[in-house]
């Protein structure tokens, strides 16, 4: 560990940063598998929920407000969109990025509430400049004000063969990766961020991803937040088959307390039972709220160090070559504090606050009129039901290829599935409603003629037209 400590150290990290590694460190020596059997938990049946919350009266929000800050991820590339910048950065609606929807709820948010809720965003060392460079022309005011910038901390790549820090001369950059966003702790108290917002009277602190779009600062979310005074609260979902994968809420028997089962902490033998929705129905959306001065004292009383299980990542030292040498990358999430906390809570949320783009299906509807941006700058379904997009991985999955492909996105506002099948190009004019199928099995782009394509099949392919 001392190797780590100089390397951390000779690169200006804090020592929270420090004794963060170290405990992820720990736990990898120790060969720690973080897995949960199913006899170790028990399922959640009942939460409550924000639609009866929202039937009680908010109380004095505009106090509330002036205590609290939005905090947003923004740490990752997007890169298996095929980003090499801050995701946030994508254009997804109306000639407008995330950022700038996130910014102009934020305005829109202040000046209809009269009240100036601090605004934060989590960077990481690859995402701080363009995510400064673009706000400082978009929004100079927002980028300027006090602590509007965290900066997360890289760790260090462990050599996987000798558990030491793993090199790599022709590009020492590489040596380094982001902690994921457990790391969101530590940077808080590392970089004195903590406690200037505790001294600022800052009390809650909303935090979530900056590619969901439907995680707007809800007031009643914030008044129950306030009124029961807990220290943590994560918004679920409801899982559906589609959500079989991603990890649960359980409650742990030994102690009580609420935590999150990610699909690698499940032994094998117990899969049914952890891809069993009925029984473990509620996801984690990533939208939290935290007290910060409970945070505080918490990381104040745990030698500043909040543990959370350890997410074993395994890749090569250069990530573009894939016969460089094996490193773990050592990661933590934030969700997962929830089990840290005697006091957590849970509250389920509808769906539309669970609005990520994880992949370019997901944008590609979003930039259709099956959703629209409405007066307080949030995307929402401007159809009944959101049209399920999947488009050929081969020449989609990358968002240029996408674009390449794209001159115009169809209309899919009365549309329930749209298939693609090799490389389509859309044009403007086109429709499509119900369930829509297009293929072209040559490798060559054709265009789609632009109409209407109701409950179809279409075959592009050259030879077949
Ligand atoms: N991010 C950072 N720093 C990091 C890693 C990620 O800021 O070091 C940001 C990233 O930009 C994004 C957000 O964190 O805005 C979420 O990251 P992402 O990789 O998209 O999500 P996962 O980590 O896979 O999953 C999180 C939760 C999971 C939850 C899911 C909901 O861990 O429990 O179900 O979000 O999307």
């Amino acid at each position: 560990m001392e190797a780590f400590e100089q390397k951390m150290k000779a690169e200006g990290l804090s020592q929270a940063a420090i004794d963060a590694f170290r405990l992820n460190y720990e736990q990898l020596v120790a060969g720690v598998t973080g897995l949960v059997p199913e006899k170790d938990i028990a399922a959640i049946d009942e939460l409550p929920r924000l639609a009866d919350l929202k039937s009680k009266p908010v109380g004095d929000v505009k106090g509330l407000l002036a205590k609290t800050a939005v905090l947003k991820l923004n740490g990752g590339l997007g890169t298996s969109m095929g980003l090499a910048k801050a995701k946030s950065l994508l254009e997804v609606k109306d000639g407008k990025t995330f950022l700038d929807l996130i910014a102009d709820q934020i305005e829109y948010t202040r000046s209809q509430t009269g009240s100036k809720v601090r605004f934060v965003l989590m960077n990481s060392f690859s995402t701080s400049d363009d995510t400064k460079e673009y706000l400082s022309k978009s929004h100079a005011d927002l980028i300027n004000e006090p602590d509007v910038e965290l900066v997360q901390n890289k760790s260090p790549k462990v050599d996987a063969k000798t558990l030491k820090p793993a090199t790599f001369p022709e590009d020492p950059e590489q040596e380094w990766c982001p902690p994921g966003h457990g790391d969101i702790y530590p940077s808080l108290l590392g970089s004195g961020m903590l406690n200037r917002l505790v001294d600022a009277g800052i009390e809650y602190v909303f935090v979530s991803n900056s590619d969901n779009l439907g995680a707007t600062l809800d007031v009643d979310l914030l008044a129950y937040f306030a009124e029961t005074e807990k220290s943590f609260i994560m918004e679920v979902a409801e899982r559906t088959a589609a959500d079989k994968k991603g990890g649960h809420l359980a409650r742990r028997l030994a102690d009580g307390r609420l935590m999150l089962r990610e699909s690698a902490m499940c032994p094998d033998d117990d899969k049914a039972a952890f891809e069993d929705i009925s029984k473990h129905k509620f996801f984690n959306t990533n939208n939290l709220w935290v007290n910060l001065p409970k945070l505080k004292a918490k990381l104040e009383a745990s030698n500043g160090v909040l543990r959370l299980p350890l997410i074993k990542n395994k890749k090569t030292v250069n990530p573009r070559d894939s016969s460089s040498p094996p490193v773990f990358q050592l990661e933590t999430a934030m969700g997962s504090a929830i089990e840290c906390f005697n006091d957590s809570g849970a509250v389920v949320v509808p769906r539309e606050r669970f609005a990520p783009v994880k992949t370019t299906n997901d944008l590609f509807a979003l930039r259709s009129d099956a959703f629209k941006v409405t007066e307080a700058h949030t995307v929402v379904l401007a159809a009944p039901k959101g049209p399920l997009v999947k488009l050929d991985d081969k020449h989609y999955k990358l968002v240029d290829k996408m674009d390449a492909l794209t001159d115009a996105v169809p209309s899919l506002l009365h549309a329930n599935s749209l298939t693609v099948k090799g490389p389509v190009r859309f044009v403007a004019g086109t429709s499509i409603e119900g369930d829509v199928l297009i293929s072209n099995e040559s490798s060559e782009p054709v265009t789609l003629p632009a109409q209407k394509y109701k409950d179809s099949v279409t075959d592009l392919t050259p030879a077949k037209v």
